[in-house]
């Protein structure tokens, strides 16, 4: 059944968000998914964390005690309450074009042990003979599935620099022109962020993981073939047709036994 979905925020209130994260790289909804909802991903979470660090653990795919696992595309994280968000997808659409695409559904996660990331983007330039950055192609939705404290690692980005080429960007943190800023996220928070904002991750000095979901929006035209979500025909056809047109490029399987042995998306700083 199609599900029944509201706006929490007027237009102008999106066009403030929107407007925020083309100057800012980044904006920030608070309080905003379901806390049942992402007590029940953190409980499915953390069985797949464990599989993960036993199957490719040694591959690091993210720097020391910090993993990237991707999620099943079945329940608990099947979830249109927040890939098809009325208030997310309002400001994706101002940023990446009514007909975007979905097409990463993801954690980032650092244990205890984890360490500062290089300042990356997760992104390549679009062209990078120009040294000129254009409107925005790919997004992450990231929101935590713990509170973000200063002590479990927060992410850590450099305001405005999605628009400037990563070298510039460099230059003005070393000169002190921008700073990186920790992003302290709450359960329900969630940051939609251009993917070409200079950032990094941060040591979790704490024994509990600190999970950061992440869903990838791009234009419709983007492939990005490190990342895919495995859509399980028998999921496939309760989808929404909202659902449907986001998901239209993803791979249709029959069942997810079918999923890649290792994480695809190995290389991941740009
Ligand atoms: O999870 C984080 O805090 C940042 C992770 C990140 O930027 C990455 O692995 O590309």
């Amino acid at each position: 059944m199609p599900l029944q979905m509201t706006r929490r925020y007027s237009d102008q209130q999106i066009q403030e968000f929107t407007q925020a994260a083309l100057k800012d790289g980044f904006c920030i909804l608070k309080d905003h998914f379901s806390l049942e909802v992402l007590a029940a991903w953190r409980a499915a979470f953390t069985p797949l964390l464990e599989d993960h660090i036993q199957r490719e653990g040694d591959l690091q795919n993210r720097g020391s005690a910090r993993y990237y696992v991707t999620l099943p595309f079945n329940a608990p994280f099947a979830e249109a309450s927040i890939y098809e968000d009325d208030d997310v997808l309002a400001i994706v659409a101002g940023l990446v074009g009514e007909d975007a695409v979905m097409c990463q559904l993801a954690t980032d996660t650092p244990l205890l042990g984890s360490d500062y990331q290089a300042i990356h983007r997760d992104a390549p330039p679009l062209f990078p003979e120009m040294e000129q950055e254009t409107p925005p192609f790919q997004l992450a939705v990231n929101f935590p599935l713990v509170d973000v404290t200063l002590e479990n690692g927060p992410f850590e980005v450099a305001r405005g620099t999605h628009m400037l080429t990563k070298e510039e960007g460099l230059r003005q943190l070393e000169s002190g022109a921008v700073e990186l800023e920790p992003i302290m996220l709450r359960a329900g928070d969630v940051m939609i962020r251009d993917v070409r904002g200079l950032h990094r991750g941060t040591p979790n000095r704490t024994n509990t993981p600190r999970p950061m979901a992440v869903i990838g929006y791009s234009r419709r035209w983007l492939y990005r073939p490190e990342v895919s979500i495995q859509i399980p025909r028998a999921t496939w056809d309760t989808l929404s047709d909202r659902a449907k047109h986001l998901l239209r490029f993803n791979p249709i399987v029959e069942s997810l036994e079918e999923r890649p042995e290792v994480e695809v998306y190995q290389a991941y700083a740009y």
